[in-house]
């Protein structure tokens, strides 16, 4: 039998998730639940404890009474573990991408081929990183060595939204469990239901209770009570820059280290030696993928004056051929977007670019699912042109299947215009001059720069933005370094 049948194949509202905390599943303690919405049927399918203080209190106090045991059971018990946990992800892959398909609505397809393999990649990379992961000595001649001890922090708070669930959630409590930290999590509200079955991967992989703890409920309220909790003494947060700005205020007074992955508007810029149909194929994904909604997404294009025309007319028709519907469907391109209140704030964009004087050539509107899926939250891939750079469209998040043309004449223009936000996330270019290559990503203001290519991720990268996207780096060694302390011993001879 599956480990998941009840939670995937039933729509009914009578099915309540559970926190995870000290190795068990858990009612929340006050007794309320919040609803949880399939995104393409517009249905409330479950619902999720809504935690709050009093549950995160009980995740710390497991935590504490774990932390012994975990941070010195060495390197090689912790990996083992893990590499059991990465095999559970592996074992129910099929399962896991159903749910977050349900759960977020993203194509079943992308889930499979994107979301489910990297949140195993995180749990095998940080298993085995771990086993690599040294610290520096520092020699002062016929004087003293110094050396640095790279010790777990303690408790730790693990924050994730809901665009890449089980993705990005994973790829936050791995690094923090290898390097020996205990952990308390909290999943987007809007999309709990893969961490929920990610605790059961765990009971099943026998982590040792208490080492995580996943408490499901709303930001403000669970999420909150994390960041505020004066034994939690780290936080690693990905989700919209004022919610980062809003944890940092809170955090940054109690001296707590903070990771903070936020929002982005990445330019994708296509200089006219680019190979066309390379560019052309790369931006419709850079622009669409996961409905827009990934903080990588290339959502200002930037096209050179004399290849304007023939960009556009390209891209239009290849954007024209995705398919927009049920997610569940093999061949969809687009799903649903992921809740009522993104689908609103993404068409009210569409229409302030509108105002804006922007013309739109092709989508624009709120599109209506056949089926099961009526009352969804589609929206059609959108394509705006004729905007000004400073202006709302060009300049907010919108963090939806809305993009926009912009044209350029020279390098040095296009560099202002792509510098010209309060983001720096990551940038896109397409160019075989390999000279401007260079130049370009050595002078953009962001944290990732792509070449050809787009979301080509090698996991050993540092990763993380400048400016409004975030502070710190994740990725590899960089998240093994957010998660210790280092403390230096200086022996003289
Ligand atoms: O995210 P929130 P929202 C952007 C995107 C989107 C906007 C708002 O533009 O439209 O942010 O999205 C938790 N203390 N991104 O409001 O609120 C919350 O429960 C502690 C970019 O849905 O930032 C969830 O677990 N935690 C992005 C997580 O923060 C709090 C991905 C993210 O939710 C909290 C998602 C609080 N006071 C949205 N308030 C990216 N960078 O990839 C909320 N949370």
């Amino acid at each position: 039998m599956s480990l998941f049948s009840p939670y995937i194949c039933s729509m009914q509202v009578e099915q309540f998730l559970k926190n995870y905390i000290n190795g068990e599943l858990v009612e929340p303690l006050s007794g309320q639940y919040i609803d949880n919405v399939e995104p393409a049927t517009g249905k409330v399918y479950a619902n999720i404890p809504s935690s709050d203080a009093k549950d995160v209190e009980s995740a710390v106090q497991a935590a504490e009474q774990a932390f012994p045991l975990w941070s010195n059971v060495g390197v090689k018990a912790r990996s083992e573990v893990m590499l059991k946990i990465a095999a559970g992800i592996k074992k129910y892959q099929k399962e896991l991408a159903a749910a977050e398909s349900m759960d977020n609505g993203k194509p079943v397809a992308l889930a499979e081929l994107i979301d489910i393999p990297r949140a195993h990649d995180n749990i095998h990379f940080f298993a085995t990183a771990i086993e690599h992961f040294a610290s520096e000595s520092h020699h002062m001649e016929n004087l003293a060595i110094n050396y640095t001890l790279r010790r777990p922090i303690g408790m730790v708070g693990c924050i994730s939204p809901w665009n890449l669930p089980l993705y990005l959630f994973t790829w936050k409590i791995a690094p923090a469990l290898a390097a020996g930290n205990c952990v308390i999590a909290k999943p987007s509200e809007v999309t709990p239901l893969t961490a929920y079955l990610f605790s059961k991967i765990c009971i099943e992989a026998g982590l040792p209770k208490g080492v995580l703890n996943i408490v499901h409920g709303l930001g403000p309220i669970a999420g909150q009570a994390i960041v505020e909790h004066e034994k939690i003494k780290a936080v690693s947060f990905t989700g919209g820059t004022k919610t980062g700005e809003h944890i940092a205020r809170t955090a940054a007074p109690m001296f707590k280290k903070l990771s903070l992955e936020l929002g982005g508007k990445n330019p994708n810029i296509i200089f006219d030696d680019a190979d066309l149909a390379n560019a052309v194929a790369t931006s419709v994904k850079a622009s669409f993928s996961n409905q827009g909604q990934i903080c990588l997404c290339g959502s200002r294009i930037y096209i050179q004056e004399s290849l304007y025309n023939e960009f556009r007319d390209k891209f239009i028709s290849a954007v024209a051929k995705l398919k927009v519907g049920d997610p569940k469907e093999n061949d969809t391109n687009i799903g649903a977007v992921v809740s009522q209140a993104h689908f609103e704030k993404v068409l009210n964009h569409i229409e302030i670019a509108k105002e804006e004087g922007g013309q739109v050539l092709i989508g624009g509107q709120a599109l209506k699912g056949e089926g099961r899926c009526a009352d969804g939250y589609f929206i059609a891939p959108t394509v705006i042109e004729g905007l000004q750079p400073n202006c709302l469209t060009n300049q907010d998040e919108i963090f939806g299947p809305v993009v926009t043309l912009n044209k350029f004449k020279t390098e040095e223009e296009v560099l202002a215009l792509a510098n010209n936000t309060k983001y720096g996330l990551s940038a896109t270019i397409f160019t075989n001059d390999l000279k401007r290559a260079h130049r370009v990503a050595e002078n953009i203001d962001a944290g990732i720069v792509w070449v050809n290519t787009w979301l080509l991720r090698d996991l050993r990268t540092p990763f993380g933005g400048v400016k409004n996207s975030g502070v710190g780096r994740e990725g590899g060694f960089e998240a093994l370094r957010f998660f210790t302390e280092p403390k230096n011993v200086c022996i003289k001879y």
